[in-house]
C-alpha cells in the first residue's frame, strides 16, 4: 500500500468518515463498516483526498480524459479539489483541464442544461466519484455523459466495495470494462481496509467483514 493510501484510510477512520458498526446501504445490503465523504469536511482531510485522487490520476496512464465529471452532490466538491492538486503539481499538463457537475433537478432558464461547468459534448469524460457498491450511481453518471454527448473514458473512486452488482455476480467494474472498455480505478478497496486494520481492530470487527465478504464479493 502506497504511502496515501495508509494515510488516507487513517484520516477517514479518524474523522468517522471510515466507520465500522451496522449500517443499511442503498442497495438494501445490511454492512458492518460505511465510508461516508459527506464528512470530508475539514481542510486537511479534503487536501488528502485530493492528493490521493490527484497522485492516482498521475501514476495512472491509463486514464485519457479531457474533462472530469464531479456527480451532484459528493462528487463536486471531491472533483473541485482534485482539479485544484492537478494543477498545482503538475501546471503545464493539467492547468487548462475543466470540470463539470450536474444539477439534480432541471432548469430551463438562465445558461440552460443540466450540467455545469466545462461541456461534456465530444470529450472523453472521466467520472470522479465516492463510493461504488452495486452501481447504481454509477450508472446515473453514465446517462448524464450519454445525454450530454460525451464519451467515457474511465472511474475514479475514492472507495470500490468490491461487491457485486444486484442483478449480477460480478461488480460494475467489470460491467464497465465490457460495455465500455475503460479502466475503473479506486483509490482503495475493501481489500485496502481489512489489511490496515487486520490487528489494530477488535477481532470481531474484521471477522464481520469477512461474512459480508463472502456474502457480496463480486466474482471475477
Ligand atoms: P451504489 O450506487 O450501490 O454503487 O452505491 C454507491 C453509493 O452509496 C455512494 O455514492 C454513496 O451514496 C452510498 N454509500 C456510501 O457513501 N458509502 C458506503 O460505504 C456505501 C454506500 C452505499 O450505500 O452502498
Amino acid at each position: 500500500m502506497k504511502d496515501h493510501q495508509a494515510h488516507l484510510i487513517e484520516l477517514s477512520y479518524d474523522n468517522n468518515i471510515l466507520s465500522f458498526g451496522d449500517f443499511t446501504l442503498k442497495s438494501g445490503r445490511k454492512s458492518p463498516y460505511f465510508f461516508n465523504s459527506g464528512l470530508f469536511k475539514s481542510g486537511d482531510v479534503l487536501a488528502a483526498v485530493a492528493n490521493s485522487f490527484a497522485q492516482t490520476i498521475i501514476d495512472s496512464p491509463e486514464l485519457e480524459f479531457d474533462i472530469i465529471l464531479g456527480p451532484a452532490y459528493k462528487g463536486i466538491p471531491l472533483a473541485a479539489v482534485t482539479l485544484v492538486k492537478l494543477a498545482e503539481k503538475n501546471p503545464e499538463k493539467y492547468g487548462a483541464l475543466e470540470y463539470a457537475y450536474n444539477r439534480k433537478e432541471k432548469k430551463d432558464h438562465g445558461e440552460g442544461g443540466n450540467t455545469v461547468g466545462g461541456t461534456l459534448k465530444g470529450k472523453r469524460v472521466l467520472i470522479l466519484d465516492d463510493v461504488m457498491t452495486a452501481g447504481t450511481a454509477i450508472r446515473e453518471s453514465l446517462s448524464i455523459i450519454q445525454a450530454e454527448g460525451g464519451l467515457l473514458a474511465g472511474v475514479l473512486l475514492i472507495l470500490d466495495r468490491q461487491e457485486r452488482m444486484v442483478e449480477f455476480d460480478h461488480s460494475m467494474i467489470a460491467q464497465v470494462k465490457k460495455e465500455f472498455g475503460v479502466p475503473v480505478i479506486s483509490i482503495i478497496t475493501l481489500t485496502d481496509i481489512v489489511q490496515y486494520f487486520t490487528g489494530k481492530l477488535p477481532e470481531e470487527n474484521i471477522k464481520k467483514i469477512q461474512d459480508y465478504i463472502s456474502l457480496y464479493k463480486a466474482k471475477p
